[in-house]
């Protein structure tokens, strides 16, 4: 008999593994129930469980720690460290206060690979939930390790996600080998099967999802501010948490004149003043260096929003040439990715080595737009691959992406921002500052039109940034 056969016969002995009708989390009921907290009673089980489990690993995956998913997971943690001399990180479920309490313990180095241990996966949502504060501090995580495997979209779901899955044990194999050791009837076995077609592929349950994106909220903007590759991104954050303001005026104003003296006004409110530089008709070479000005005054950053989307070597002449030399004066840009990840390299070339930093459009406001689903992640992808430029997102519901809470060293800005929900003529949709910090998930709120035709616009940013400021820091206390 196989070590594995003899694992799954003994797994079945002490009761871990029953056959019947249940319920599980999720609702739905199921003909198998598989129990793993019962193993911490087998000493001589859990060795050799923790025992296959690394040499069930392809040679090829390497890591410098392992962190166990709480809480069965974590005697099978603790064994495989002992017994294998590797390092052991401990993830805690409950941090109740994130100013003193860490959502990691353990000694470790940034950048570092941590393998995650599971017992059981049905959806990925548990080995996710413990990717994300690992991931948040710095530790890569390419691969996660389980003992058994429901083969209910955990290994799919994963790996869009970044993770590989291997299994130990896979829920038909166990079945099989039960059933031809004599252990259970052949209906048994074809009755799961019938269930597993029928449930195939089980998605992240919305709780499970839900907690994973409490603890990337809790991370507040110092913590994130750590964590960012880019520099401007880093400064962002900072000036964000020194002025205590998340607020982005898009000065969408009929000159240059008019900028330079709503920029003036406005300075001490907002964080970042955003431009169309190509709709100013008194453009002068002088511009930016007044601008530029006005910002070391107030301490804002410049977000120039060129939305670039041509080929790389074209964004290149298009960011550093013509006329209005984004480039000089500029801290931040954003672009398109309908030309693909070239776009990111050749913007790249030219802002990084001046400490620029790049929002990617992941989403748009505007009624009908193109940007979702499957381009919202293609933006997510990229930016991860370049986050040493990408600083983040031009986002709209961030809240509801799949993979955007992995990454919480992305700022999210968010144009559409209104007192009131509504939208204009052309199609622009807005939502309240609140709504956008706090359900839509989003860092920044991206005001134009709100400000600048109030009849004080200096007032009128105040009561914005006080609304946002307000929603961010009521997420931090959640
Ligand atoms: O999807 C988007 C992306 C951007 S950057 N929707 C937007 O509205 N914007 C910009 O945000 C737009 O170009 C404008 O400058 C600002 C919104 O202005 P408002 O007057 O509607 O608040």
């Amino acid at each position: 008999m196989s070590a594995m056969e003899t694992l799954i016969l003994e797994l079945h002995e002490i009761g871990a593994v029953k056959f019947g009708n249940f319920k599980l989390k999720s609702g739905i009921y199921s003909p198998v129930y598989i129990d793993l907290r019962l193993i911490v009673s087998y000493p001589s089980l859990l060795t050799q469980i923790s025992q296959t489990l690394i040499s069930s690993l392809p040679p090829s995956t390497s890591f410098d720690v392992v962190c166990g998913v709480p809480y069965t997971a974590l005697p099978i943690a603790t064994v495989v460290s002992v017994s294998n001399s590797i390092p052991m990180l401990m993830r805690r479920k409950e941090i109740k206060d994130y100013g003193t309490s860490k959502a990691i313990e353990g000694v470790f180095e940034k950048d570092q690979t941590c393998l995650i241990i599971e017992d059981l996966v049905t959806s990925g949502g548990s080995v996710l939930e413990t990717a994300a504060p690992l991931r948040a501090v710095g530790l890569r995580v390419s691969d996660a390790v389980v003992l058994i495997d429901r083969e209910q979209g955990g290994r799919e779901n994963l790996e869009e996600n970044g993770i590989r899955l291997h299994s130990m044990i896979k829920l038909t194999e166990m079945v099989r080998v039960l059933r031809e050791k004599g252990k259970v009837e052949e209906e048994v076995e074809a009755n799961l099967i019938r269930f597993l077609e029928e449930n195939r592929r089980v998605s992240v349950p919305s709780l499970e999802k839900e907690k994973v994106k409490v603890e990337a909220r809790v991370l507040g903007f110092k913590e994130r501010s750590e964590l960012c590759r880019n520099p401007m991104g880093k400064k962002l954050f900072e000036v964000m948490l020194k002025k205590q303001t998340n607020l982005c005026l898009a000065a969408d104003v009929g000159t240059a004149a008019e900028l330079l003296d709503i920029a003036d006004k406005v300075g001490p409110e907002i964080c970042m003043l955003k431009t169309h530089v190509d709709i100013l008709p008194d453009f002068t070479p002088e511009f930016g260096a007044k601008l530029r000005a006005i910002a070391d005054k107030h301490k804002f950053l410049i977000f120039e929003d060129r939305k670039f989307a041509d080929i790389g070597n074209t964004v290149t002449m298009q960011y550093e040439g013509g006329v209005f030399k984004i480039l000089e004066w500029a801290d931040i840009i954003n672009a398109h990715i309908i030309s693909g990840p070239g776009i990111v390299d050749g913007l790249k070339l030219k802002g990084l080595p001046r400490g620029k930093g790049l929002l990617l459009l992941a989403e748009m406001s505007s009624a009908g737009n193109l940007a979702t689903g499957d381009y919202t992640a293609a933006a997510v992808k990229i930016a991860e691959a370049h986050s040493d430029f990408v600083m983040g997102f031009i986002s709209v519901n961030p809240a509801s992406w799949k993979c955007g809470y992995v990454y919480p060293s992305m700022i999210h800005a968010t144009p559409g921002v209104q007192m009131v929900k509504g939208g204009d003529a052309l199609g622009q949709q807005y939502n309240t500052p609140h709504s956008v910090i706090t359900e839509r998930g989003s860092d920044i709120i991206i005001v134009g039109r709100g400000i600048i035709k109030a009849e004080s616009p200096a007032e009128t940013a105040h009561e914005y940034r006080v609304e946002g400021w307000k929603a961010y820091l009521g997420k931090c206390s959640q």
